[in-house]
């Protein structure tokens, strides 16, 4: 089931709130018209946004079965999308409903350091009841995600989340825009989110994998297509640990963004792979006959635990005969370009989880064999080059100069995959397991399959402290992350 899409203002910002059935659903989301901000050189493009977290009910299991308590924004899952044209100010006060603190982190969007919602790094946690004010605008177009960094194990495995959606000033052709954010959830045998978040289980094994998987908060609906109906598909993997690996059937769907930032068009080699955070945006030309029935599989994980996850279902009346032959490759970002000779290289090594703990002594450095394998929480840890942090507020692992070029090289060590996500910069994989990548993709989380390396490169042009962290949210819970500082 899609967001329906509703143009609230002339001034290129677009709001998807109310999602089809849920009366609670509508956005309060106003076009601002702040005189302020034209001191600021903009008279148009500011949007406010009023976010509300706080617990809800809302249909994960379909509209026929009992409503699931969920924590939500706005009373809906996902959150409403926002939309915005690149170039625009965002404004957002957040008034926190929950009974425990929380903070919004705007998923790869390169903001102020101070609106980068990490608690007690980058500002206080939003406590109950309290009122937070995020601004910054909008550099680069393309599909984000937001979501709580406090305690995210539970507030995004209990619905908190929604899509950041950035429009180009000159989007490329389509017939329709569609966003589908995955998520999957542990439900228990009466219908309800089953308890145990960050179980030491969890924590050093996969992380919290789900039983139910859901498209925008519903059971996966079919996509009704055309055929020749040619759609953007920005998918946004919401999911605390899941990873998807999805095929179209006969379909080739190419390639057109990853993590937002635009990428030469190219065909998946295989099924698209979408590691937890990150978002893939894919044209999808809907050339099958009219009156066919595709599968959308999802295959990532294998020995029986393959799925359908929907079909495309061809209506009997073709749009056109052959696909459209304008360009779908994405207008770049303005994104400073990595300078790779002369710049520093940095080693981060993650290590730890249950079954490094049998891999013999290469898996086993840093704080594993000292006895220090007690993380955050007291879980048993993860490790970043040999330390495994508790909370957000740790002493930067690495300084890098304002305006140069960092190279990291992440090495996971571990039996287990790895979505590490860097805080404020969008990089490029330059290569993995030391061969050159093929597009260079610029990403803000790259998924590490286990004993694997990638290369990446940035210029750290955002001062603050940042976090790199893995993104199964277990595994951040349990060590897995650490921050550097750009002075
Ligand atoms: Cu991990």
């Amino acid at each position: 089931m899609r967001s329906e899409v509703g143009i609230m203002s002339r001034r290129g910002f677009i709001v998807a709130g109310a999602t089809a059935g849920t009366a609670s659903a509508a956005a309060l989301l106003l076009p601002g018209r702040t005189s302020g901000l034209a001191a600021l050189g903009r008279i148009d493009g500011v949007a406010d946004v009023r976010l509300k977290p706080a617990p809800a009910a809302a249909p994960l299991m379909g509209s026929g079965k009992p409503d699931v308590q969920v924590w939500a924004y706005n009373g809906q899952v996902p959150g409403p999308e926002i939309r915005v044209r690149q170039g625009d100010r965002l404004r957002v006060v957040v008034d926190n409903g929950l009974d425990e603190e929380t903070t919004i982190h705007w998923h790869g969007v390169r903001v102020p350091n101070a609106m980068d919602g990490v608690p007690h790094l980058t500002q206080d946690p939003i406590r109950p009841g309290g009122k937070f004010t995020y601004e910054f605008v909008l550099k680069d177009a393309g599909t984000y995600w937001y979501h709580p960094h406090h305690r995210s194990f539970e507030q995004v495995g209990r619905g908190l989340y929604a899509p950041l959606i950035v429009e180009e000033h000159q989007p490329i052709q389509v017939d329709r825009d569609v966003t589908w954010v995955l998520d999957d959830w542990r439900m228990d045998s009466s219908g309800q989110i089953s308890g145990g978040f960050g179980s030491r289980h969890d924590a050093t094994m996969a992380g919290r994998v789900g039983n139910t998987v859901t498209v925008n908060g519903r059971p996966p609906q079919p996509l009704a297509v055309q055929s020749g109906e040619r759609i953007r598909l920005r998918l946004i993997n919401a999911a605390n640990a899941r990873i998807f690996g999805l095929n179209f059937g006969g379909h080739r769907p190419q390639i057109i963004a990853i993590d937002g930032q635009p990428v030469r068009p190219h065909e998946p080699n295989g099924p698209v792979v979408i590691g937890p955070a990150m978002r893939v945006d894919l044209i999808l030309d809907a050339m099958g006959s009219p009156g066919n029935r595709v599968e959308i599989t999802d295959d990532f994980y294998t020995g029986g635990l393959e799925y359908v996850l929907t079909d495309i279902v061809y209506s009997d009346v073709p749009l056109r005969k052959a696909p459209l032959s304008t360009p779908i490759q994405l207008p770049p970002n303005p994104l400073p370009k990595p300078q790779l000779r002369g710049a520093p290289r940095h080693e981060l090594i993650f290590a730890g989880g249950m079954m490094g703990m049998m891999g013999g002594g290469g898996m086993m450095r840093g704080g594993m064999m000292g006895g220090g394998i007690m993380g955050g929480g007291g879980m048993m840890g993860w490790t970043v080059n040999g330390v495994s942090a508790n909370g957000h507020d740790h002493e930067p692992m690495l300084t890098i100069q304002r305006g140069r070029t960092a190279v990291m090289n992440l090495r996971n060590e571990t039996a287990w995959w790895h979505p590490i996500h860097v805080h404020g910069h969008s990089f490029r994989v330059i290569s993995r397991n030391g061969k050159p990548t093929q597009h260079k993709e610029w990403q803000d989380t790259v998924l590490m399959p286990p004993q694997e390396s990638a290369e990446i490169a940035f210029v750290a042009d955002n001062p603050g402290d940042w976090m790199i962290h893995c993104h199964i949210l277990e595994h951040q819970a349990a060590g897995m992350t650490a921050a550097f500082r750009v002075t």
